[in-house]
């Protein structure tokens, strides 16, 4: 284990003002990552930043030229950000400690669409119950369970009014101790998804905040009372994650309150010590009934700085929500995390810790590496997000992923981890459409692209978290309107295009290409209508889609399931997949991917076609043995469009360390 180090006293970064050249600020963990990803917002590549020239320039300068395009200074914005941060990551020695869930592959579910065991049309926890052999047999390691607590639903679930009771749609606690039974005797592990950096607006405690604003509870929210002068105006100007501004007037109180997500999900106020408290309580809650960890809902969002300042107007249009420089990096974060898994994930003396997976939107790799350190205390895992839209593309624009981006990525992340470093593989979750139609809908590619996507997530160097469905080659839905869609975040963003002047037919387009239900229309298990679902009229509906069921996909022997099981069985086997190194070849090739995995004597090799033509591939050593491929025959020289192989070399004394 990497002995913890505690909050840091000393400070590596040095201070950065306005004479600091670029080039410092673009050394800083905090200013990598906020440089590289404005840049990628903006389709612009971080070459540039590199430049002698371009990196001598101070940031005073740098400052003038935005104040030119924008009128205000970014400046001072950006050196608070940075200079809140003293620390960096530390590289540490040696390979990364093996521990279970680096080497374990997480299947998430999202339980309202798995599998409905009564017929209401939602699915339930007895739906997972009854599936647990599939997910054994498929082989993943961990379930994560989107959230099961009880929740007037507003936003999916994500909108908890009782952390300690469960959904009465999705069943009962009594099912959830049966289902962290079986998932154990299978094998298996589970999280929950733990969502405390708001609640519902009918929790308990905002209730009571709400009764009594002054009381103890109305600490445990933003609440604000109106300006004297402009009491229309709320307290500053950020912007919900759903659209709006994030604030909400309460009349019965006459308070503004503060969300960053729908109006019925107020933010808890983590300087208050009792919330704090109450977060622990309810995580040794669910440990003590044998959950193996968390994932943590926008975690990085817990401490916002204090007097919740303006955001700047450019990084809000820019990122589309304005403030988030005040809060997805918090001045506290790092303090709060620790305290959250002293207290309660990792206590002194407890021999296996419970599994911290943060869900930390807008996080990049040096900030993600000061988060999830094996030296640090803080988060096991993040997920990052950067990698999910190509340069200068958010998920509401109709385009094309392209995946050398995703290559790219992966190259320059890995380069860029240590020993102390871990990372996770993912494309897909039940906030995004399906990767398959964001790479290429046309269905000729449909079975290569799912295949070689799993074969990426699972031959990569990594924790790969599967999201129900992708198994399968999930696509996304041809949804005719808005009354077939389900989510509050759609919903809420066409209605504030429509009100912003934007054409109607506009408006539908940005929700068709990013709604969240794509992800979530009911798992198909057999052919027809309900499609093994539910026998009732399920809650969304999605379309009939012939041969892509689990029944249908089980019979085939070259079905994406198939592959995706192949995989899986392979991965468990071979210590080279799980924990080996990573070494990238012909990196510089435009639409090739190919690497090598390596641990002990064990040696793999991965070719990907990332394009829909032919692609020539240069010869393969003789002694390696070609194990999988995702097109049953193809030319021996070429790769198809989108083929995936893996080959394997004899076990050798020799591939150690190379
Ligand atoms: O913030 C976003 C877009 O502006 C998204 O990236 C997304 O809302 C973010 O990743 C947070 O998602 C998580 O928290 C939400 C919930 O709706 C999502 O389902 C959840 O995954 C609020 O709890
Ligand atoms: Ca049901």
């Amino acid at each position: 284990m990497a002995e913890r180090r505690h909050l840091p006293k000393r400070r590596v970064n040095p201070v950065l003002d306005e004479a600091s050249p670029l080039r410092d600020f673009y050394a800083h963990p905090v200013g990598r990552d906020v440089v590289d990803k404005l840049l990628h917002q903006q389709g612009h590549s971080n070459r540039w930043v590199d430049n002698r020239l371009v990196g001598a320039l101070t940031l005073r300068t740098v400052g003038r030229l935005s104040r030119l395009v924008t009128g205000h200074d970014l400046v001072q914005t950006l050196l608070a950000l940075v200079n809140a941060e003293p620390d960096a990551p530390a590289p540490g020695n040696g390979s990364p400690a093996p521990t279970w869930w680096k080497q374990a592959v997480f299947y998430q579910i999202f339980p309202r669409s798995f599998a409905d065991s009564n017929d209401d049309g939602i699915g339930d926890l007895g739906g997972v119950l009854n599936h647990l052999d599939y997910l054994a047999d498929l082989g993943v390691d961990c379930l994560w369970l989107s959230p099961i607590y009880d929740s007037p639903n507003e936003d999916g679930g994500y909108d908890v009014r009782d952390y300690r009771a469960v959904m009465a749609e999705m069943g009962a606690l009594e099912q959830v101790d049966a289902l962290i039974s079986e998932c154990h005797a299978r094998g298996m592990r589970i999280i929950l998804d733990l969502v405390v950096n708001h609640t519902s607006d009918q929790h308990e405690w905002f209730q009571r905040a709400l009764a009594e604003p002054d009381g103890p509870y109305g600490d445990y929210y933003f609440l604000f009372p109106p300006d004297q002068e402009e009491p229309e105006r709320p307290p500053n100007n950020w912007r919900s994650a759903f659209s709006g501004s994030a604030w909400r007037w309460l009349p019965e109180t006459q308070r503004w309150v503060l969300h960053l997500f729908a109006p019925g999900q107020p933010d808890l106020n983590w300087e208050n010590p009792s919330v704090r408290d109450e977060v622990v309580d309810v995580c040794n809650w669910w440990f003590q009934r044998g959950i193996d960890g968390f994932r943590m809902d926008v975690i990085n969002f817990i401490s916002k700085a204090p007097g919740l300042p303006d955001g700047h107007d450019l990084i809000g249009d820019m990122l589309e929500v304005a403030g988030v420089e005040h809060y997805f990096y918090g001045p506290r974060l790092h303090e709060f995390l620790r305290e959250l898994r002293e207290r309660a994930f990792d206590p002194p003396g407890v021999l296996s810790p419970k599994l911290m997976v943060g869900e930390t939107p807008g996080v990049g790799v040096e900030t993600g590496r000061l988060l999830t350190g094996a030296d640090r205390g803080e988060l096991d895992l993040i997920f990052s997000f950067d990698h999910l839209e190509s340069g200068g593309h958010t998920r509401y624009d109709d385009y094309l992923y392209d995946l050398e981006l995703y290559k790219r990525y992966l190259i320059d992340y890995q380069s860029r981890l240590g020993g102390n470093d871990w990372l996770t593989l993912f494309f897909e979750n039940h906030d995004n459409p399906r990767m398959i139609s964001k790479v290429n809908p046309h269905p000729q590619h449909r079975v290569a692209l799912g295949k070689l996507l799993g074969t990426l997530l699972l031959t990569m160097r990594g924790t790969p978290f599967l999201y129900q469905g992708q198994e399968l080659a999930a696509v996304n839905q041809p949804f005719q309107s808005l009354d077939e869609l389900r989510d509050v975040e759609s919903h809420n963003r066409y209605r504030s295009l429509l009100e912003s002047g934007t054409p109607e037919k506009e408006a539908w387009a940005q929700v068709l290409t990013s709604s969240r239900d794509h992800s979530r229309v009911p798992v198909r298990w057999s052919p027809g209508p309900g499609g093994g679902f539910t026998r009732g009229t399920p809650w969304l509906t999605g379309r009939e889609d012939p041969s892509f069921s689990v029944a249908e996909q089980t019979q085939d022997p070259e079905s994406v399931l198939n592959h995706y099981r192949r995989l899986l069985v392979l991965r468990r086997q071979s210590p080279a997949l799980r924990l080996g190194e990573v070494e990238f070849v012909d990196a510089d090739r435009v639409g090739y991917f190919a690497w090598f995995r390596t641990a002990d004597n064990q040696r793999f090799f991965v070719q990907l076609n990332l394009t829909d033509k032919p692609m020539q591939i240069p010869q393969i050593d003789e002694a390696a043995q070609l194990m999988l491929t995702s097109h049953a025959s193809g030319p021996a020289g070429n790769l198809s469009p989108y083929e995936a192989r893996l080959y394997r070399w004899p076990d050798n004394p020799q591939h150690r360390g190379s």
